[in-house]
C-alpha cells in the first residue's frame, strides 16, 4: 500500500472532519514527523490543509489537477490506472506511452498530462489540448487479442466513454464512427488507437483519448469554434476531470474484459445503441477514394457497412465520414 495515497484518501473520506496525525502514524508504524512531511508535500502540490490543535488535519480544498492522488481517490478498477505517469506538460502522451510500452510498462498503465504541446489525431492531424481544461491521456492495455482485433478497441473505448459521461455529467453523447464522440453535433472526444504487435499477438494497444471537458466557447481556437464543444458548455457546470477519468478507466476495463472473453458481439450491441449512423446517408472520405451510400451499421469486425447506390455493400475500415441527413 502507498501510505501517502492512503493518507490523502482518508482526508478526502473524512469530508471536512479532522484526521488525527497521531492515530494515523500509530496505525502505520510511522513517526508524527513523517505524517507532517506528507502534509507539507500535499500543500506543495496545491492541496489546502488546515491543522487543528489536538484534533488533526482537515482537507479544505484540492487542486483541479488530474494527478495520481486525485484519480486514485475515485478509482475502482482491478488493474487499469493504478500505475500512472503524470505530466504538467508534454508533447504528446501518445508518444510517451509508446516509449513506456516498449519499456515493458504494465497492463493498464496510464500516461496523462495537464497539457499537450503537440497532441495528435489520426494521420498526424493536430489535436488541441489546452492546459487543465481537458483530459489528454493514453492508456496502455495488453489484452489477449489478435492484431486484427485491435481496431475494434476504438469502439470499446467509445462505448466506455459515453457510459462514463452519462454517469458523471448526466448527459447522453453519441458515437460517430469510427472514433469521435459528439454532443449537439460537435466533437467532444477523439480516440486514437495504436498498436504494438508481433505477427500473431498484440503486445500493447495504446488508447489515446482526448476529451474537451471544462473549456468555455472562447477557449477554442477559431478553426475549432464551429466543430468542437466541451462537457462544460453542454451541461453548464464544471466537471471533476479526475472523477471522469476514473469512471472511463472503469468502463474501459469492464468492456475490454468483455471483448476478450465474449468477442465483439456484446460490444457491437452496446455501440449500436449509442451511435448515430444507422440508416443515415453517409459520405466516407478515405485516403484514395470517396464513396457515398446508406449506412447499414457496423459489421462483426467493427467495419462500417455502406450500401452504395448500385446496391453493393462496402465494408470500410477507416474514413472520415460526413452524415448527410
Ligand atoms: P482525428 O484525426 O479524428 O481528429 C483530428 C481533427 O479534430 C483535427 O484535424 C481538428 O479538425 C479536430 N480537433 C483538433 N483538436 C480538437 C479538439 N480539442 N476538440 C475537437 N476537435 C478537435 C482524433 O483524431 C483523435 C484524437 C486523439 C487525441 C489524444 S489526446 C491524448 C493522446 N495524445 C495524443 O497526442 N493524441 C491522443
Amino acid at each position: 500500500m502507498n501510505i501517502k495515497n492512503e493518507l490523502l484518501k482518508r482526508l478526502f473520506e473524512a469530508e471536512g472532519k479532522p484526521i488525527s496525525g497521531q492515530e494515523f502514524a500509530d496505525e502505520f508504524g510511522l513517526s508524527r514527523t513523517a505524517i507532517w512531511k506528507y502534509i507539507k508535500e500535499f500543500e506543495e502540490e496545491g492541496y489546502e490543509i488546515s491543522s487543528i490543535k489536538k484534533k488533526g488535519y482537515v482537507l479544505i480544498a484540492s487542486p483541479d489537477r488530474v494527478n495520481t492522488a486525485n484519480i486514485h481517490k475515485y478509482l475502482q478498477t482491478t488493474t487499469y490506472g493504478w500505475n500512472i505517469d503524470y505530466y504538467e506538460s508534454c508533447d504528446s502522451t501518445q508518444n510517451l506511452a509508446h516509449d513506456a510500452a516498449q519499456a515493458d510498462a504494465p497492463d493498464g498503465t496510464l500516461v496523462i498530462s495537464e497539457e499537450q504541446t503537440a497532441g495528435k489525431g489520426r494521420l498526424s492531424r493536430p489535436w488541441n489540448s489546452a492546459a487543465q481544461k481537458g483530459i489528454w491521456m493514453s492508456l496502455i492495455v495488453r489484452p489477449s487479442l489478435m492484431p486484427q482485433q485491435a481496431p475494434q478497441m476504438t469502439l470499446v473505448a467509445a462505448v466506455a466513454i459515453v457510459r462514463a459521461i452519462e454517469n458523471v455529467a448526466g448527459i447522453e453523447a453519441t458515437i460517430k464512427w469510427p472514433n469521435d464522440i459528439m454532443l449537439n453535433g460537435r466533437k467532444i472526444t477523439g480516440i486514437l488507437t495504436e498498436l504494438q504487435s508481433e505477427p500473431d499477438r498484440v503486445k500493447a494497444i495504446i488508447l489515446g483519448i482526448g476529451m474537451n471537458v471544462n473549456q468555455d466557447e472562447e477557449d477554442f481556437p477559431v478553426e475549432l469554434k464551429e466543430i468542437a464543444t466541451s462537457l462544460k458548455i453542454a451541461c453548464g457546470k464544471h466537471i471533476d476531470r479526475a472523477k471522469l477519468i476514473a469512471e472511463i478507466l472503469g468502463f474501459v476495463e469492464l468492456y475490454t474484459k468483455m471483448y476478450e472473453k465474449h468477442g465483439f458481439g456484446p460490444i457491437k450491441l452496446l455501440w449500436e445503441g449509442y451511435s448515430n449512423i444507422a440508416g443515415k446517408r453517409i459520405r466516407a472520405v478515405m485516403l484514395n477514394e470517396t464513396v457515398e451510400g446508406n449506412a447499414l451499421g457496423i459489421s462483426d469486425e467493427g467495419l462500417l457497412e455502406l450500401q452504395l447506390d448500385d446496391g453493393t455493400v462496402r465494408g470500410i475500415y477507416s474514413a472520415d465520414i460526413v452524415i448527410k441527413d
